[in-house]
């Protein structure tokens, strides 16, 4: 076809519709149209003034090129064609505006509290219509399922799919199939679902169980927090639905992580935690037996788990513990869905759920929410889709949405993945339930995230003692007078005559019955057990005493040689990089020589050794396949192709699964993903590694929240490792230090581990270690960068045979000076050693002996007083290559003063030597590095005066 050559025929009545539809494509992109048609369409515009409409279909005048073409049709007068024609363009792109922004007039606000503005685009007038054309038939060829329909009929069909109680946002969807699903999901009902009358009536039942609750806490507990659904009470019948819908469409589990908001409430009335607890709990009880021990959590974080029947099929519950920082449990409640899917196997990743409940102030505020967003399609973070449901109160603590936010809504961030988004009033439970049936069903349909934004209020301040009326009058004063939800729907049932009156208050009564009931068993309520070592943890133990822990690490000699041979062996046709065979050649010399076993062919041993037992391994950070030093190379690649090859991968049949995965450049969202698998999996060694040490402090707030306290708060274990580069070797302040302070203040109660090993085998250990007992503690690690490569930093096979163990001390072998001759005891930790054996050796300084702290907590005490009282003349020194006030040092100090004291030694105090205290960790400059670095160094050997240490000026 060409513009000119058009044949009258086309703008017949029926084409009309045809055209329509193109010119909708066309609008949409114009290259969705033949072009053709493109350069027609363009034409056509360019003789209009509109953006998105050409004056000709707003009324005015075709412009003379069509008339022409169009006077010569003889099957319709040409006003005719031109009426239907125009007819059905116009209501088609009506419907198109809809479609794309009747969410902006959607009635989804209870309170009302902006005035209704009416969109120009929404309205027929914008279209060319007058009111004179209101009752004319209009050809729409099926589109909103209507052949012909008046404007009436179809303004009345738009209004009620896309402006009632939900606002839907789905056309920026960009899969095809995905948005046509929605679109005939909800156009073919008018966006509402019949429900029957046994489903209105376990509607309201939700509703009533709802809302109950929070009256009942209110009226007994007056004041105290509950940090209450008032408000938003069709959050339950929401969560329900859900649940239900999924049940039926193979979902067995679902993984909740939520806020302070409701949180009791979807304890009690969708895990079905017994009131009687709860009451316990806001008596002052603990909810775990006082002898389980641990800090224990305020009720509103507390996590659980349950079991519910839904149609005869079974879902599982589990509520993630949540700590106060909004928002941070998303990466949590991902990778531990992600766990869950591995162990049962749910490939397709429809049998389990992740579903994250939000406030509409955090969704809008918090970033982790764009790095748990990023995970939705990577490989080996996907979770086959997130539901998302905000409990949108329209307030934030004390600030309105116009104060934090710019987007529109608060759901913005969610179209990074095209998710659907549902707006929905909190006042028709009914749409709220519907909607959240069509989010279920997209969920297990696409494998993607949806959203249900389900928009109330908040009936009492931030917390029940708050009083919201300083800040909020006018809001407050429309609360003060708003019925509530279950109040609204009972009428309205009431008023269908689905539901009496009487019926409506039994309900009610049974309920507030039983919770009194339940209120008077609180007074004897006890936790009987805690559930912490259940399920996938069974087996594993509460950790014993801190000294004799050391599993059993070690490997023989054979075994490590045929893991050896796996890792360094290339496939036939494979062909790698030359400078990676020079490596896999160095390592299978070291291999058959059993000696000079550098620090990351001992790391795949650790590895090898842990897969071949069966345990899964999982390594994440930013290029942690290949290393961020060029170290690593658990992947190998092919040069011609890029086939990747995993030599861990290929141990045997009945090996663990390995995944060595290049992460999102994300530290809080991947940190926080490793520690939820390592809680869902106790059995694999999980593991992130920064790129360099420093960056983990933008994760800060899960090392702070989860990682250091969550087994004293929640009875939660977690075997995470965290590997951090770290090192001063003149990188400048940002990659020299991993901040080893940060981690050995957050050190108490025998809650994490914190090594800065300096041998390849030692590294193995700690690594096998945390597998091989029978508990788990999280690992954090220093480790390094030049000694990657250090000829000094090399092992023995033997250092890793059966029978040998991790060092949290090692002495000085390399000194045969007997005990008496040494005057100087130099104890330090990680790289510096090398840098001090190096001048000692250099000086000859043999009455020096150094020791490395490998671990340094917990702290070693036993093991260095016996190291120590063998030389009890000597002078004890730190060498440390961090600033005073960085590093171990203030860690360490009291520490050692302590041994020193319970020993017969003569000093009591040890010595400091490292950099003075500092701003920056490091200096930018090389030069001042290593001038530095020699200070040090020389100082702690006794080569210079040592300065006093900066803090005892
Ligand atoms: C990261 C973080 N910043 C601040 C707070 C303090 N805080 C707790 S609740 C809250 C308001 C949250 O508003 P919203 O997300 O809308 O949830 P709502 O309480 O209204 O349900 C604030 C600021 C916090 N807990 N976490």
């Amino acid at each position: 076809m060409d513009e000119t050559s058009l044949d009258p025929s086309v703008l017949s009545g029926l084409n009309s519709t045809y055209i329509a539809d193109l010119y909708e494509k066309w609008l949409d992109d114009p290259n969705h149209v033949d072009s053709n048609w493109k350069s027609w369409f363009e034409n056509l515009k360019s003789n209009g003034s509109s953006n998105d409409v050409p004056d000709w279909a707003k009324g005015k005048p075709y412009p003379s090129d069509i008339m022409e073409t169009v006077s010569k049709s003889d099957a319709l007068s040409t006003d005719q064609v031109r009426q239907a024609t125009m007819d059905s363009l116009r209501a088609v792109m009506m419907i198109r505006a809809y479609r794309a922004r009747g969410h902006l007039e959607a009635k989804t606000d209870p309170l009302e509290l902006e005035d209704s503005v009416e969109h120009p685009e929404l309205s027929p007038e914008f279209y060319g219509f007058t009111k004179d054309d209101y009752d004319r038939p209009i050809f729409i060829d099926n589109v909103l399922g209507l052949e012909t329909a008046t404007l009436k009929q179809i303004l009345s069909t738009l209004k009620d799919t896309y402006c009632g109680s939900i606002g839907v946002e789905y056309l920026h969807i960009q899969d095809p199939e995905q948005k046509s699903w929605i679109q005939q999901r909800i156009e073919n009902i008018r966006n509402q679902t019949a429900f029957t009358d046994k489903g209105k009536e376990a509607i309201y039942e939700r509703l009533v169980d709802a809302e109950s609750f929070e009256r009942f806490l209110n009226k007994k507990y007056t004041g105290t927090k509950r940090f209450g659904l008032d408000g938003s009470e069709s959050v339950i019948p929401a969560l329900e639905q859900i649940a239900k819908r999924g049940s039926q469409l193979g979902l067995e589990e679902i993984v909740i992580g939520m806020a302070h908001r409701g949180r009791l409430n979807v304890l009690n009335n969708v895990l079905q935690k017994p009131f009687r607890a709860i009451i316990s709990e806001f008596m002052g009880n603990p909810s775990n037996p006082e002898e389980t021990g641990g800090s224990g959590d305020v009720k509103y974080h507390m996590g659980s788990s349950s079991d519910r029947e839904f149609d005869g099929a079974n879902i599982h519950f589990t509520l993630n513990a949540n700590p106060s920082h909004l928002e941070v449990v998303n990466p949590v409640v991902i990778g531990r869905v992600r766990a869950k899917q591995n162990q049962r196997k749910d490939v397709d990743r429809k049998k389990v759920l992740g579903l994250l409940i939000h406030g509409d102030a955090a969704f809008a505020g918090q970033g982790i929410l764009a790095e748990t967003f990023d995970f939705a399609e990577l490989r080996s973070y996907k979770t086959g889709g997130t539901l998302h449901l905000i409990i949108n109160n329209q307030i934030g603590f004390t600030t309105a949405p116009a104060y934090s936010r710019s987007s529109p809504y608060c759901t913005d961030v969610a179209k990074i993945v095209m998710a659907p988004i549902f707006h929905v009033n909190a006042d028709d439970p009914e749409s709220v339930v519907h909607v959240s049936r069509i989010a279920t069903e997209f969920r297990q349909k696409f494998s993607a995230d949806a959203v249900i934004d389900i928009i109330g209020y908040r009936r009492y301040g931030h917390n029940e003692g708050d009083e919201p009326s300083f800040t909020q009058p006018i809001m407050y004063r429309k609360i003060a007078s708003h019925p509530f939800v279950t109040k609204i729907y009972a009428d309205k049932l009431i008023n269908e005559k689905k539901l009496t009156s009487e019926l409506a208050k039994e309900i009610y009564d049974r309920r507030n019955d039983f919770l009194e009931e339940e209120f008077q068993a609180g007074n004897s309520y006890l936790p009987n057990k805690a559930d912490w070592l259940e399920g996938k943890w069974s087996g594993l133990k509460k950790a014993p005493g801190l000294e004799e822990r050391r599993g059993s690490t070690g490997v023989s000699i054979s075994k490590l040689k045929s893991i050896g041979n796996i890792m360094t062996t290339v496939p036939d046709k494979f062909e790698i990089h030359k400078k990676l065979q020079r490596v896999l050649d160095n390592r299978k010399r070291s291999l058959e020589s059993a000696s000079n076993i550098d620090w990351s062919t001992a790391e795949q041993l650790a590895f090898g050794t842990l897969l071949m037992e069966g345990n899964p391994v999982r390594l994440s950070g930013q290029d942690c396949g290949r290393g961020t030093f060029s170290q690593r190379h658990s992947v190998f690649i092919d040069q011609n192709s890029e086939d990747r090859y995993i030599p861990l991968s290929n141990i045997s049949k009945d090996q663990g699964s390995f995944e060595v995965i290049d992460s999102p450049l994300s530290e809080a969202g991947v940190l926080g993903f490793e520690y939820g698998f390592s809680q869902a999996e106790p059995n694999a060694l999980v593991m992130w590694e920064a790129q360099f040490g420093d960056f983990a402090n933008g994760a800060q707030v899960i090392v702070d929240q989860f990682i250091a306290s969550g087994e004293a708060k929640w009875l939660r274990m977690s075997g995470l490792v965290m590997l951090l580069p770290h090192g001063y070797e003149g990188q400048g302040p940002e990659h020299s230090s991993a901040r080893l302070e940060r981690y050995l203040r957050l050190c108490a109660e025998d809650n994490i581990q914190v090594v800065n090993c300096s041998t390849p085998s030692n590294y193995f250990h700690v690594l096998r270690r945390q597998l091989c007992r029978d508990f788990r503690k999280p690992l954090i690690v220093m480790t390094p960068k030049s000694l990657l490569r250090n000829k000094l930093c090399v092992s023995n096979l033997s250092d890793m045979d059966e029978n040998t163990s991790f060092h949290r001390v090692i002495g000085d072998n390399n000194n045969q000076t007997r005990d008496e001759e040494i005057t100087r005891v130099v104890i330090c930790s990680g790289k510096i050693f090398y840098d001090l054996l190096e001048a000692r050796e250099k000086n000859n300084l043999t009455n020096v002996r150094i020791l490395r702290l490998e671990q340094i907590y917990p702290f070693p005490k036993k093991s260095l007083l016996r190291f120590i009282s063998k030389t009890p003349q000597a002078e004890i020194i730190w060498c440390q290559e961090e600033p005073e006030n960085m590093g171990s040092w203030s860690f360490v100090d009291r520490r050692l003063e302590a041994v020193l004291i319970n020993s017969k030694c003569k000093y009591t105090r040890p010595i400091y030597t490292g950099r003075p205290e500092a701003a920056s960790p490091a200096t930018g400059t090389m030069s001042r590095h290593l001038r530095e670095q020699k200070l040090l160094v020389n100082q702690a050997l006794g080569l210079e005066k040592i300065k006093t240490a900066t803090a005892a000026e």
